[in-house]
This record gives C-alpha cells, sequence and structure tokens, in this order.
C-alpha cells in the first residue's frame, strides 16, 4: 500500500494512521490524497508495510507546499529506503507512484441546501450556511420552527392559571384556558381537582406511591341490593343506579385537615349536595347540626384517645382514613370537596360490582362472584394489619394499603374493612322497592353505614357486601369514615 499525491494543495495533516483493510481511507483534511493498493515497490521508509498501516509524522514532515507537484521537484528523498520527505510536511513515495488520480472538485460535497435556509429536526434546529451544508444548533426547551426556538412551553402541556386549566398550544403558547367545573373546581399541577386535593402528596396505596385523591366512574345498571346468591339469596330488592363517580378510597386526614382549616367557612349552604339522579333529594338541610367552630371541629375528631386519626398538627397519619366522623361532618365534607354523600344503593351496587354475571360479589374483590376468600392480603380487618391480634392505630393503615388485591370491580380500595362508611340513607328495613335512584330521605333515626371496619370480625359477615350497618347521625365513634360520591 503506497499514499500517492493527487494534486497539490496545501493541507496540514494531522498525525494518525490510515486503516490497512481500507484500499482508499480519506484522513480528515488530506482530501488531495489517496491510499491505493499498490504492487510497487515503495521507498518511503515511514509507510509501514509490515503493520499495514501508514504513518504521518508532523513532526518530521511540517508542511505541505502548494507549488509541490506530481513530479516530486521538491522532495528531498534519502537514498535507502529513508523517508521520502516533502516539505508539504507530507511523507509520501517520490517517483513514478505519484499520479494524479484524483479530482480535487468532485472530491469536494455538493451543496445539500441552499444558504441561509432554516428547518429542524425534532427539537434542533439547523441553518445552511454559505458554502451550502447545514449547521445544527442547540435543541431547543420548548418548540422548534423554521429552524429557530420558540415558544414559552411543551406543546400539550397543561398548566393552572387561577381555577382555569390552560393547555399548551403546537406553536408554544397557552391557551386561554377552561374553568374547572362545579365537581372538580380547583386547579392543581394542571388538573382540576376536588379542593381537598389541591397540593395534596401522594401518599396512599399499597405503596404510598398513589394520589390520595383518585375517584372512578361506577358504570350504571340493575342489581339486587344485599343479594350475594351465596349468603343472602332473597332476590325481592331490585335496584337501578345511574352512572356516577365514587372516590377510590376513603376521605384521608390530609384531605379532612383542608376542610377544618376553612371551617366554618367550608360548611355546605343549604340545598347543596344533591344527587343530581333523586329529583325528591333535597340536599342539605341547613337545620341539620354542625360544630359551632374550628376548635370545636377537631375537638369532635378526637373521638378516641387511642384509635383518633385526627392530629392538630400535620403528622404521621395524613393518609390513614379520617375517623370519628358523624354523619353531619362527613356530608359536609363531601359537599365541600364537590361531591356528595353516595346513597346506600350507589355504594352497594358499586361494592357488589354490579347486578350483571360479574357482578352481585360476596366480596368486592370476588372474582368470580361467589369467591369466598377473605385474609388481611384482602382486607383491613379484625385488628389483623398490623401482624397481631392486639388492637391498635397500626391496624388502621393508610387508606388503599390493600390496592389492588381488595379492589372493588370499578377499582375502590376499602369497600370492606378499615372503616364503617356513612352513606345518606337513613335505616329502613326492609329496603324500599322499587328504586331507581332511590335513597331512603324522609325521616328516621339511624344513618346507614356500609362495609365494615379494621376491628371488625369477618366471621359475623360484617365485610360481606350483603351485610349493613347503622348508627345515630350525630355519632362520632373511631371506626366511622366517609368515602364521597360525584356526578360524572
Ligand atoms: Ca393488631
Ligand atoms: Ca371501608
Amino acid at each position: 500500500m503506497v499514499l500517492r499525491r493527487a494534486l497539490a494543495l496545501a493541507v496540514t495533516i494531522a498525525a494518525g494512521a490510515i486503516p490497512a483493510a481500507s484500499g482508499c481511507a480519506r484522513i480528515s483534511g488530506l482530501d488531495a490524497w489517496e491510499i491505493v493498493d499498490d504492487a510497487a515497490p515503495v521507498a518511503d521508509a515511514s509507510v509501514d508495510q509490515g503493520a499495514g498501516d501508514v504513518s504521518i509524522d508532523p513532526a518530521v514532515d511540517p508542511s505541505i507546499d502548494p507549488g509541490v507537484g506530481d513530479t516530486g521537484s521538491n522532495e528531498s528523498a534519502s537514498e535507502g529506503g529513508d523517508s521520502a520527505q516533502l516539505d508539504t510536511g507530507v511523507e509520501a513515495e517520490a517517483g513514478p507512484d505519484l499520479d494524479a488520480s484524483v479530482d480535487a472538485a468532485s472530491d469536494a460535497p455538493a451543496p445539500e441546501c441552499e444558504a441561509g435556509a432554516g428547518e429542524c429536526q425534532g427539537l434542533v434546529p439547523r441553518t445552511c450556511d454559505a458554502t451550502g451544508h447545514w449547521k445544527s444548533g442547540t435543541a431547543c426547551q420548548y418548540v422548534c420552527q423554521a429552524g429557530a426556538c420558540t415558544g414559552v412551553c411543551v406543546p400539550g402541556s397543561k398548566r393552572c392559571s387561577g381555577n382555569l386549566v390552560q393547555t399548551c398550544q403546537p406553536a408554544g403558547q397557552w391557551n386561554t384556558g377552561v374553568k374547572c367545573g362545579d365537581a372538580k373546581p380547583a386547579c392543581f399541577e394542571g388538573a382540576c381537582v376536588t379542593p381537598s386535593c389541591v397540593g395534596m402528596a401522594s401518599k396512599c396505596g399499597k405503596g404510598a406511591d398513589q394520589s390520595c385523591c383518585g375517584a372512578s366512574e361506577v358504570t350504571g345498571g340493575t342489581f339486587k341490593r344485599s343479594y350475594d346468591a351465596v349468603n343472602a339469596t332473597d332476590q325481592s330488592y331490585g335496584a337501578t343506579v345511574s352512572t356516577f363517580v365514587l372516590d377510590r378510597y376513603e376521605v384521608t386526614v390530609g384531605r379532612y385537615r383542608k376542610f377544618v382549616e376553612q371551617y366554618p367557612a367550608s360548611k355546605p349552604a343549604a340545598g347543596s349536595g344533591r344527587n343530581p339522579h333523586n329529583t325528591s333529594d333535597a340536599g342539605w338541610n341547613a337545620s341539620w347540626p354542625l360544630p359551632a367552630d374550628q376548635a370545636e371541629l377537631k375537638s369532635r375528631l378526637k373521638c378516641s384517645a387511642g384509635y383518633q386519626t385526627w392530629t392538630d398538627a400535620s403528622g404521621g397519619n395524613e393518609a390513614k382514613p379520617i375517623n370519628c366522623l358523624d354523619w353531619y361532618m362527613a356530608y359536609a365534607f363531601c359537599i365541600w370537596d364537590g361531591g356528595r354523600l353516595p346513597t346506600e344503593a350507589e355504594w352497594n351496587y358499586a361494592a357488589a360490582g354490579g347486578g350483571d354475571a360479574s357482578g352481585h360479589r360476596v366480596f368486592p374483590w370476588s372474582d368470580p362472584p361467589n369467591a369466598w376468600g377473605i385474609d388481611p392480603t384482602y382486607a383491613v380487618y379484625e385488628c389483623l394489619a398490623d401482624g397481631n391480634a392486639s388492637c391498635s392505630l397500626a391496624d388502621l393503615p393508610v387508606v388503599g394499603s390493600r390496592s389492588p388485591k381488595g379492589d372493588a370491580r370499578w377499582g375502590q380500595a376499602d369497600m370492606a374493612g378499615s372503616l364503617w362508611e356513612w352513606t345518606q340513607d337513613w335505616f329502613v328495613e326492609p329496603y324500599p322497592v322499587p328504586c331507581v335512584d332511590c335513597a331512603s330521605l324522609g325521616t328516621g333515626t339511624l344513618r346507614v353505614m356500609r362495609g365494615g371496619g379494621f376491628d371488625a370480625d369477618a366471621a359475623n359477615g360484617s365485610l360481606l357486601n350483603v351485610q349493613r350497618n347503622y348508627d345515630a347521625p350525630g355519632a362520632s365513634f373511631y371506626s366511622h369514615g366517609v368515602r364521597c360520591a360525584r356526578s360524572p
């Protein structure tokens, strides 16, 4: 292999090696030179044929004289195989092997763009330089258009402006935004949320990394109340429930704290909290008793020294369910938070998984519906959550601690166990029929609770979907909590 000089050009050549395997290897800055296989003897000893490499020593050959031509007239070759030195700085074979075999003009890259033009490759802008070649710039943060960075936001991203959700447009500009509706009236991190969820850390669920504010739609249908074909076989109490939204979790201490902080301004207005599917629902009654002020509300939340989850200062219980709620304190929270109490029929329907072939479940997680299995990996009950049978506040873990294994059909966690959950209805027995989005709202002395508590005994059926419970609406107790219903 020899190095042949093609044209007399002034080039500076960096030290380096030309790959032996290449019959024609180009060195950076060596456009005018080519390497070719050549059977002719090589006089240049600096070309290391043994190694198959051509090495160029700029220290020895510091410059190339553009006047050097194929004749090698400026070469100073030494005898006996010594390096043929060119004043060009390139060691090359002298003599007959020098051959102008390459046209430098054809070797120059052709223009690829019109000088001054601009375009984008993804987020990277590039402009066409004076020689007609693309020069890439630094990637844009937001939008690249016509070779330039523009915009103030990433298209598709969202942010809040007051209670408006703004969306970043394709050109990287915020639109005017959409106002959050009544059900989720506050904007937080680009999404409409319920007031209790503004700024709320995601510390719920089994990994303590889920939003405590999750809610999911329960697809409406017809079913039979307190019927599961296994434990309860009376099919007399059919009901139809319209599609609604039910919180995935029981209300947490952290969420309830937002209500407390704004109390008493967070008290419901008369007539608020109606179930939109039930025209006979008059909503909140202004005569219903609530704590007079924030101090009294806090006091009421401390109903059990050993088991209350409320703390006056935010602490380690924020993702635990708030207990010690009476019916009024539960309902008032849900209204303030853009929702309402679920009716007993709605609660029963969601826990049972509806009334089709996948519904009428024994437990919320039962699939098939008659599956009987329950153990502490499914639900929080019998004070077993901390692994022993004695009862303590450790037996009431964060909401969703058995999720998703213990979830109901539409994603609600802790429907069985954790806390008993208030519903809107007076306790009436038997169930009133017919029932289309019905609720027992007339008069009574006891309000319905469903689902079983963290200290409830599974053997007595407390956690079964068919089980009903009740208490006086003014009763605060450490196993009483709530989960809110909402409109889709
Ligand atoms: Ca225990
Ligand atoms: Ca529960």
